[in-house]
């Protein structure tokens, strides 16, 4: 089987035996093992100036990482990537900013981790290229020669095409993206908002078999919702239920309900929204002061962007405005603790909670509401209040699903998932449980690279017969002429998978 090139902005720290946090380094890590392969992106170090990749190997997986000097930090990672593409593509259009020479970072910096790249393949290798960060780098790995087959995952959401639109260079980056082989997408509403900014825009068109003809170029699209291994995290749940701190918490719980929540500090995630509807609950409901508490663990990400230092004063004044107004002095209604927790810990945290509360405004997939409900004791499993906004709830039929804008409707659904009855609690849970079985993280993974393998197949399969007859009648040399308008090869027009 080809090796597998795995290219993402951040290449997980290589700690052997400890399992790397997110969804994305547990997925690809598997894959990279099964097939070997390299992983190749930034280190997370910022250096005075760029350098060649620094190669490591463990077993037959090869980590290729570069560092990035301060100028490409700004412009590509904290500038256009992070304060452009990020906000838009959550559909916060009023923190968004452009800047043109941050963009032309963007596009640099992809052009140089292509070139780094290309040092590092060979001509059987498939390459699996993750998110925002990305979105032009096939389309300089092409520029620079690099005929393998490319694949592409957005994590995030893509947005609607008027929404799209208001980023600047928009067609370009989409033009950019249509270099890609695939390009996958969380949701079935993501691929549409995709295929959307085509068709309207008059740049191609989708056909029946999953395919877009999009800027001149053939590539398939496609929807693969990330998942996680939930009897993995079921396992770790009730493991860790014993250690200390999750005992510490039961004890100061004192038989009061817990409301468990956990994000990345980020304003896509509705914290804001979240408390202020702990609150009207507690306006509404006073049966509840004293008898439930809502935790909210929320690490700090990107602090050295502006709008996520303005969230982090935000929440601390709302959630000790809350606490201020209904505190007694033996219970404190919101705990809200910014800082990292050990993943295992996390899930019997949720164990441990009667509700997870899990409302972004906005949310690619949305992990933790997945690993809630796996983290449950299926004999007495916490509810799940999720926000309709999550790609994760066109997968989770069990929960209480909400709109994160309407404060009334979220406090309502608090308080039926508080009192809910155990019956209930099993069966919604259960119905939860069978799809994330379903279509778990190795699910995510092995569809998206069986279509890519596909169109890798179908790629050699059409060159093949297009050099065979070319060599038997010259004039069909016309049917590979570059396309007009991309300069572009004609790609296969089906690939099947
Ligand atoms: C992006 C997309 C998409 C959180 N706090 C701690 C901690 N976490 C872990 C969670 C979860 C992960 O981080 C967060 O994943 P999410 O999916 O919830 O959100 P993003 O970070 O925004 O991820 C998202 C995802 O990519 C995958 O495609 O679902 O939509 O935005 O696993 O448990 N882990 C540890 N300590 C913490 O304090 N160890």
């Amino acid at each position: 089987m080809s090796r597998l090139i795995v290219v993402s902005n951040r290449v997980a720290p290589i700690q052997e035996g400890k399992p790397a946090a997110g969804g994305l380094a547990i997925g690809v890590l598997d894959a990279l093992k099964e097939t070997g392969g390299v992983w190749f992106g930034w280190s997370g170090e910022i250096v005075g100036e760029a350098s060649a990749p620094v190669i490591e190997k463990r077993g037959n997986v090869t980590y290729a990482t570069v560092g990035l000097t301060r100028r490409d930090y700004d412009q590509y990672y904290r500038g256009f990537s992070n304060a452009t593409l990020w906000p838009t593509f959550h559909y916060r259009n009023d923190l968004s900013r452009f800047d043109r020479e941050e963009y032309a970072g963007y596009a640099r910096v992809n052009a140089g981790l292509a070139a780094k790249l290309k040092a590092l393949i060979e001509p059987d290798d498939i390459i699996w290229v993750h998110d925002y960060h990305l979105l032009p780098f096939a389309q300089e790995c092409r520029a620079l020669g690099i005929k393998n087959p490319i694949g592409f995952f957005l994590h995030i959401p893509f947005p609607v095409p008027e929404v799209m639109r208001t980023v600047p260079p928009h067609e370009e980056l989409i033009q950019a993206m249509c270099s890609y082989d695939i390009v996958g997408f969380q949701t079935q509403a993501d691929q549409q908002s995709f295929v959307d900014y085509i068709e309207r825009g008059k740049f191609g068109h989708a056909t029946d078999d999953g395919m877009v003809q999009g800027f001149g170029r053939m590539l398939k699209v496609g929807a693969y919702p990330i998942g996680i291994y939930p009897d993995a995290i079921a396992k770790a749940a009730e493991q860790f239920s014993n250690r200390k701190p999750v005992k510490s918490l039961r004890d100061a719980l004192r038989g009061r309900k817990l409301i468990m929540s956990v994000d990345r500090l980020d304003y896509s995630k509705g914290l804001a929204e979240r408390f202020q509807a702990f609150e009207r609950l507690l306006l509404n409901a006073p049966g509840w002061h004293g008898r439930v508490s809502l935790v909210q663990i929320a690490p700090p990400t990107r602090s050295d962007v502006q709008t996520y230092q303005r969230i982090r004063q935000n929440l601390e004044g709302e959630a000790g405005r809350i606490n201020g107004r209904f505190a007694q002095l033996d219970w404190t209604p919101i705990q809200y603790l910014n800082r990292k927790y050990d993943r295992n810990l996390l899930m019997a945290l949720f164990r441990l909670s009667q509700v997870g509360y899990v409302t972004p405004l906005r949310d690619g997939m949305n992990l933790v509401a997945k690993e809630y409900v796996a983290s449950q004791d299926p004999a007495d499993p916490g509810a799940l209040v999720l926000s309709q906004f999550a790609g994760a709830a066109d997968q989770l039929p069990g929960a209480l699903i909400v709109n994160p804008f309407d404060l009334s409707q979220m406090s309502e659904a608090l308080e039926r998932a508080l009192s809910m009855p155990l019956a209930e609690r099993q069966a919604r849970h259960a119905d939860m449980m069978a799809p994330l079985r379903e279509n778990n993280l190795s699910v995510w993974r092995d569809s998206f690279l069986s279509d890519l393998r596909s169109v890798a197949t179908a790629a050699s399969m059409t060159q093949k017969t297009v050099k065979q007859v070319a060599e038997a009648k010259p004039e069909a040399r016309s049917e590979v002429k570059p396309d007009a308008k991309s300069g572009a090869k004609p790609r296969p027009a089906k690939v099947s998978g």
